[in-house]
């Protein structure tokens, strides 16, 4: 049985989908009903998505509908809109829609107008990001900008990262962005080696400030701006992107270079944030502007579309049947777009962390399996690489494609070749190929996917890819009944690798403070580093 937190049954809904599991193949399916191909399809803002090709029946699609409502996915929808505290184990409101309000909105929150301080600080940056675009701003010894390196990890560097590689076709020809994320020093120290200091414009992104990878970078490039350009050339090399004020001043960033944003946004729902500033110096405040509007376009349909015609919804919806009731335990995203490279990866955090949870809303213990484990690679290059298994294997992994009809090349015969690839591996999933004697030529088919395709892969279809995605986890995770919205399970990581570095370093520990015991294995493990690390 599977309860809401108030403790309303969810289980008769579940129990339905269950009696339901035993669905016709694909090919049974599509051959008695020459109308699924229609009916199965979704038009929403720019998105045209066909989920005829899952393995789902109208009593399915009604069943999952009602388990919809029976968790009450519109009313969970109006309290996060409207600024409920629905994070509540951080006790914050989760309002990463209102950063794509419309100029003139006025929404308070909490005593504050949210969307009146959103539109102040889109306002800064895209003075900021014009300068630096013009050649205005100029770096110590008078140069213009041409590197913008992000420093920040997780939510304050995955979506900018993504987004600038998305989004390239629109960059200013003459400024290039860089990201620096991983406390390996072979991230900084090859980011580095490729930059000029006198044209690098650093942006230190950090919700807290406090990020031990975050600072630790910001540190060595901060030293290294230093050593090429003196101390007073930091002032026009460092920005900075948080939520505190006083870390920033006490890093050395003068407050006037920093952009705000508020706890009201999670990490990883802040790309359209000031955490996007990289990417509004790289493709202009119009673009970017074109890409809030993508998502706002997303977030109307979200709010407004009924349920049956809600693609987030349905989305959802169909995400839980596999994932409940077939029992898939991953979700593959493969764009035919090189552009959407680091796609997968953001939807990763976005998914994994907000939905990779065990604990209802209620401190109970779920009984339902929880968010997927989404991966994935660009096609076709995942054709030649773990397709077999999509086709062959013995695990089910739905699948999302995303296509888009114009590509930003003039390669057009590349580009139909790409998108007869991605038409060509949801048939050959779906149908399958079983007139072969031999076993091993044999594909059964029956294997579910989506497919999402727009006009071309602009930054207001960005945006409301992102906005789809975004709301797909938040309607899953109201079914489960847990908080999309807080992330403790990173923290004992954290607390613990504190607690080890200066066993490694030998530095004698703090007074007061006892060495940690270790498991034998992790004593021995540390032991085995010890003696052989460089000094
Ligand atoms: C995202 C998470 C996490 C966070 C990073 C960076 O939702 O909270 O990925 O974004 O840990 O945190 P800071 O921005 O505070 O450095």
């Amino acid at each position: 049985m599977d309860h809401l937190p108030d403790g309303r049954a969810l289980g008769d809904a579940w129990q339905r989908l269950h009696e339901l599991a035993d669905v016709p193949h694909l090919r049974v399916l599509f051959d008695d009903d020459p109308g699924r191909a229609q009916r199965y399809v979704l038009d929403a803002v720019d998105l045209h998505v066909d989920y005829s090709k899952q393995r789902i029946t109208d009593e399915v699609f009604d069943a999952l509908v009602a388990l919809g409502e029976a968790a009450d996915v519109a009313g969970r929808r109006e309290a996060m809109l409207s600024g409920e505290h629905i994070n509540v184990t951080e006790d914050r409101a989760v309002l990463h829609t209102a950063l794509r309000s419309a100029a003139g909105d006025s929404h308070v929150v909490d005593g504050d107008d949210v969307d009146h301080q959103v539109h102040v600080v889109l306002a800064r940056m895209a003075e900021f990001a014009e300068r630096v675009r013009s050649g205005e701003w100029e770096g110590g010894t008078g140069e213009r900008i041409r590197t913008v390196v992000n420093i920040g990890i997780g939510g304050s560097h995955l979506g900018p990262e993504m987004a600038a590689i998305a989004l390239d076709a629109y960059r200013h020809p003459e400024i290039r962005c860089r990201f620096v994320s991983n406390i390996d020093g072979a991230d900084v120290a090859g980011v580095l080696a490729d930059a000029d200091p006198e044209s690098t414009l650093f942006v230190v992104a950090s919700k807290t400030f406090g990020t031990i990878e975050t600072l630790t970078n910001a540190t060595t490039c901060r030293r290294w701006l230093v050593a090429a350009l003196g101390e007073d050339a930091v002032e026009s090399h460092f920005v900075a992107v948080s939520t505190n004020a006083e870390k920033v001043s006490a890093f050395g960033i003068d407050t006037d270079n920093m952009f705000g944003f508020w706890d009201w946004v999670g990490g990883r729902y802040s790309l359209d944030s000031a955490i996007g500033l990289s990417l509004m110096i790289a493709i202009g405040p119009d673009r970017f502007e074109e890409m809030l509007a993508g998502f706002r376009a997303m977030d109307e349909h979200f709010a407004t579309a009924p349920l049956d015609a809600n693609l987030p919804v349905v989305m959802g919806l169909v995400g839980l049947w596999n994932n409940n009731v077939l029992g898939a335990e991953t979700k593959a995203v493969l764009p035919y777009a090189q552009e959407l490279a680091r796609f997968p990866a953001y939807l990763q955090q976005l998914d994994m962390e907000s939905n990779g949870k065990s604990v209802r809303l209620d401190g109970t213990r779920v009984t339902t399996a929880t968010g997927p484990i989404v991966w994935g690679e660009p096609g076709t290059n995942g054709q030649h690489a773990f397709y077999q298994l999509l086709h062959q294997g013995t695990r089910l992994v739905p699948v999302d494609f995303i296509g888009f009809a114009t590509p930003h090349h003039d390669l057009v015969e590349h580009h139909d070749l790409l998108m007869a690839n991605l038409f060509a591996q949801a048939e050959a999933l779906a149908f399958g190929r079983d007139n072969d004697a031999a076993p091993h030529r044999r594909f059964e088919g029956d294997r579910p996917s989506t497919t999402i395709l727009a006009p071309q892969l602009t930054p207001s279809v960005l945006g409301q890819l992102v906005a789809l995605y975004e709301h797909i986890v938040f309607v899953q995770g109201c079914v489960w009944g847990i908080d999309s919205f807080d992330q403790w399970g990173v923290e004992l990581g954290k607390e613990l690798a504190n607690s080890i570095t200066p066993e490694l370093t030998g530095e004698p520990p703090d007074e007061g403070t006892a060495r940690p015991s270790h498991d034998s294995s992790t004593a021995a493990l540390i032991d085995w580093y010890r003696r052989r690390r460089r000094t």
